[in-house]
């Protein structure tokens, strides 16, 4: 069996000063940094949104930035504006060890529709490609770190489990949003997908 560690979105807007920070984000750099040397492969996952991205609040109108709203795809939040394309943000931080990463996989660039997951996005049908890319390389076992844990990290992680691979996430190596206890509920919703939380 070979392991990839998948390290999602540790970049410059989900870290404090950010403008969609993780309360202490960047704390859990030193420690994925560290994990990097015990894996077969290492893919850093990289949220990419368009200007006018439909998950940006600034662009509905009147509506509050942590809102829902309905979307074809289905409820989606409406986010501060992050991770825009090639801006400062958007960058990988300054910090984490981008060297060893054999894959950057990018997310969420197309205008219409959000992305969480590293696999498919939000409308649960687009992929984004991961899936072909690892079977490839027959990395079978998935390990999860990075930002945010409620979020990117937990979307990925429960469809690495619908697509057959192992899942774990590496708890103290992730940091949390925490909407309206997404936490705990990211929490249930792994276990009963089936990822190990450790
Ligand atoms: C994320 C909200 C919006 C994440 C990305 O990386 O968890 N969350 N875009
Ligand atoms: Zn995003």
């Amino acid at each position: 069996m070979s392991t990839a560690l998948i390290v999602v979105d540790m970049q410059v807007d989900f870290c404090p000063g950010g403008l969609l920070a993780v309360t202490s984000g960047d704390l859990i750099l030193p420690r994925i940094n560290a994990m990097m040397a015990d894996y077969d492969a290492v893919i850093l996952t990289q949220d990419w949104h368009p200007s006018d991205h439909t998950s940006f609040a600034d662009n509905h109108p009147g509506a509050a930035p942590y809102s829902t709203t309905q979307m074809p795809y289905g409820k989606q939040v409406l986010w501060p504006r992050h991770c825009v394309i090639g801006s400062d943000g958007a960058a990988f931080h300054p910090d984490l060890v981008v060297d060893r990463a054999d894959m950057i996989i990018r997310k969420g660039f197309r205008p219409q529709i959000d992305s969480y997951s590293a696999f498919f996005e939000n409308d649960r049908t687009t992929r984004t490609g991961l899936e072909g890319y690892l079977r490839e390389r027959g990395l079978d076992r998935l390990d999860f770190v990075g930002l945010a844990y409620d979020f990117c990290v937990a979307w990925s992680a429960i469809d690495a489990r619908k697509l057959g691979f192992e899942a774990r996430v590496i708890r103290d190596a992730t940091g949390a949003i925490d909407l309206d206890g997404s936490a705990d509920a990211a929490s249930d919703a792994m276990q009963q997908a089936g990822v190990s939380l450790t």
